[in-house]
C-alpha cells in the first residue's frame, strides 16, 4: 500500500495519474495546504520543503523499511522503477524521458505557478498595479515560450520524450492542459501539436481517474475571511514563517 499525502492540484494529480496507470493500491492522506497542514510535524518529517505531494511506500523496492519521498518528479521516477513501466530501465531513451521530467520540474511547473500567482492571486494581496503588471508579463511570457518548446517537440514526436507515452507526459500534462487559462484559450490554435497531445493524453482512463482523485477535498465554500487566511498561509511564506511552524511542530511533538 502507498500513502499519498495529497491535495487535488496539478502536482498532486501527477502522482495519482501514475498510480492509476500502474494499477497500484494507494490511499489519499489529505494535506490541506490552505489550512496549513504542510507545516505539521508529521508532514514535515516526510516532506521537509513543506510542499505536497509526498508518498510513503509501505512495501518499497528498497528493503523492508517504509520509504518516504517528496518531489513529484522523484516520486514518478521511483514508481516507474518499482513497476518497470513508463520509463525504460536502460539505454538512451531512459535519459530522454528523465530530461523532459526535469524540464517540467524546473521550467513549466514553476513558471506556471508564478504566472498563476501574479495573474489570479496577487491582485488580492498586492496594491501596486505596476508590480502586478510586471510579474504577470514576465511569467505569462515564460509560459508562452514554454508552450512553444512543447509544440516544437510534439511536432516531430507523438509524446513529449519520443514515440511512447511516459512519466514525462504524466508530469507535464496536468500543468500544460491549464495553460489556456493563463495565456488565452485562443493559444490552442497557435500551438496545434500541443493541443493534439493534450487531447490525446486527456482520453486515457487512468488520467481521468487520477485527475478525479480526492476532487471533493477542496470543495468547501469559504467566507471572505477564510479565503484571506488561506492566502496568508500560502502566499506569504518566508524562512521566519517556516521556522516558526517547525519550532511549534517540534514543541508539540515533545
Ligand atoms: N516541485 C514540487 C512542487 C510541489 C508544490 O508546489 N506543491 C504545492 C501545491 S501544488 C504545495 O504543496 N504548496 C504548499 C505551500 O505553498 O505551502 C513537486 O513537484 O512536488
Amino acid at each position: 500500500m502507498i500513502d499519498v499525502h495529497y491535495w487535488p492540484t496539478p502536482n498532486g494529480w501527477k502522482v495519482t495519474i501514475m498510480l492509476e496507470e500502474c494499477g497500484l493500491d494507494y490511499r489519499l492522506v489529505p494535506v490541506d495546504i490552505g489550512g496549513g497542514d504542510q507545516f505539521q510535524a508529521n508532514f514535515l518529517r516526510i516532506s521537509p520543503n513543506n510542499r505536497m505531494p509526498a508518498i510513503i511506500d509501505h512495501d518499497p523496492i528498497t528493503g523492508s523499511e517504509p520509504l518516504a519521498l517528496f518531489e513529484s518528479g522523484a516520486i514518478l521516477e521511483y514508481l516507474a522503477d518499482k513497476t518497470g513501466q513508463f520509463l525504460p530501465t536502460e539505454g538512451s531513451q531512459r535519459y530522454k524521458v528523465l530530461q523532459w521530467v526535469h524540464w517540467q520540474m524546473a521550467n513549466l511547473g514553476p513558471m506556471m505557478g508564478n504566472a498563476n500567482h501574479f495573474k489570479n492571486y496577487a491582485r488580492n494581496i498586492a496594491d501596486d498595479p505596476a508590480q502586478l503588471e510586471y510579474g504577470t508579463k514576465r511569467f505569462v511570457g515564460e509560459v508562452d515560450r514554454l508552450a512553444g518548446v512543447m509544440d516544437a517537440q510534439l511536432s516531430v514526436n507523438a509524446f513529449l520524450a519520443g514515440a511512447d507515452y511516459s512519466i514525462a507526459d504524466m508530469v507535464t500534462w496536468p500543468w500544460a492542459m491549464l495553460a489556456g487559462r493563463l495565456i488565452d484559450e485562443a493559444m490552442w490554435e497557435v500551438f496545434p501539436n500541443l493541443k493534439r497531445w493534450v487531447d490525446t493524453v486527456a482520453e486515457r482512463p487512468a488520467v481521468q481517474a487520477g485527475r478525479k482523485a480526492g476532487a471533493d477535498m477542496g470543495k468547501k465554500e469559504l467566507t471572505e475571511e477564510e479565503q484571506k487566511a488561506r492566502r496568508e498561509i500560502l502566499f506569504n511564506q518566508t524562512n521566519d514563517k517556516v521556522r516558526a511552524a517547525r519550532e511549534e511542530a517540534a514543541q508539540s511533538a515533545k
